[in-house]
């Protein structure tokens, strides 16, 4: 059998890539290795072992298991897993300087999704030709205290590209960021062959279609896979119940120790140990201000559990 990677999926066809071949591929009869959970299911992503038919059509006879996926909840009465894609290594969070301005609330809610689905994250802050960077080093130091890298990149004058190159490079990455800051600008530069595609999709994207039937990794010629940009809400950022969120802020481990009450939401509380590191300068005041803002837009528990109360 044939090992291959799931680039596309559509109703009743994949498309597995296996070395430079691209091969159509229906699923029958039992898969091997399918989760439980989600058993007829090849999503994107997966490594997978197929049977050749000919050439360039085959049959997914197995799944390998998955390392790593992307997931939110589907509306509805009971809680539902749709998987958009797995095997990811990372997002690739594209923000711009000006044009649209940077918004730290935005870049915060896409590292609660990475940390939620456990991806590590790398920031990219394009257009960095349109402002001083001095304005910006505050961020690059506040979010690089938190082990998240923090890239200045210019598409049209090329810095950073070659940062960005070596972070695409062997891994599938998520590239995601609001419409406009330079997402095909950046890929242009990189991978010109793929521009095209990636520019297409978010057009869609952004009339509101759906979009993660558009889901699809594109091969990279260096190394490696992309995929499109979902928006923040095909990502599931809604998914998240208020009493999680401190969860995905990372920095918070290291006070909720010295909150007063066990079950601290850092937000009205007394004697708060998230509060206190604040004020104190230990955490970045506007990423605590963006907490109490994403805790806000949250619910405050699964509609079930509200229901039975
Ligand atoms: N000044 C400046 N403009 C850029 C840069 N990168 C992209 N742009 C411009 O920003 C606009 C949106 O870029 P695009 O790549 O389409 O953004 P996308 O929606 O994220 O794919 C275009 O007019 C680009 O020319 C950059 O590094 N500097
Ligand atoms: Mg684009
Ligand atoms: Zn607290």
């Amino acid at each position: 059998m044939l090992a291959g990677k799931v680039i596309k999926a559509t109703r009743s066809q994949y498309l597995v890539r296996s070395d430079q071949d691209t091969i159509t591929c229906t699923v029958r009869g039992k898969l091997v290795g399918a989760p439980k959970d989600d058993t007829t299911s090849v999503r994107v992503g997966d490594n997978v072992l197929i049977e050749s038919v000919s050439r360039n059509e085959g049959v997914i006879r197995e799944i390998l298991p998955r390392k790593s996926k992307l997931s939110r909840a589907v509306e509805g009465k009971a809680y539902k897993e749709h998987i958009i894609a797995t095997n990811i290594d990372q997002m690739v969070i594209i923000m711009s300087v000006k044009k649209p301005a940077f918004k730290s609330g935005l870049l915060d809610r896409y590292l609660v999704i990475a940390e939620k689905n456990m991806l590590r994250s790398i920031i990219c802050l394009n257009k960095i030709d349109l402002a001083a960077k001095k304005q910006f080093e505050k961020y690059a130091s506040s979010y690089r205290k938190l082990n998240y890298p923090f890239y200045f990149v210019s598409a049209h004058q090329g810095e950073g590209l070659d940062d960005v190159k070596m972070i695409l490079k062997d891994a599938v990455s998520v590239l995601v960021g609001h419409s406009g800051v330079g997402k095909s600008s950046i890929i242009q530069e990189i991978e010109p062959s793929l521009n095209l595609k990636i520019v297409e999709i978010s057009a869609k994207t952004h009339k509101g279609k759906h979009t993660t039937s558009f889901v699809q990794l594109f091969p990279l010629s260096f190394g490696g896979y992309v995929i499109d940009t979902p928006g923040i809400r095909e990502l599931g950022l809604w998914d998240i119940y208020r009493a999680d969120l401190k969860k995905y802020f990372v920095e918070f481990r290291n006070f909720e120790d010295q909150c007063q009450f066990n079950d601290c939401n850092h937000i009205e509380e007394p004697a708060c140990g998230i509060k206190q590191a604040v004020s104190q300068g230990f955490i970045f005041e506007e990423r605590y201000r963006n907490y109490v803002n994403i805790y806000r837009d949250l619910r405050a528990a699964p509609y079930e559990l509200i229901r039975k109360q």
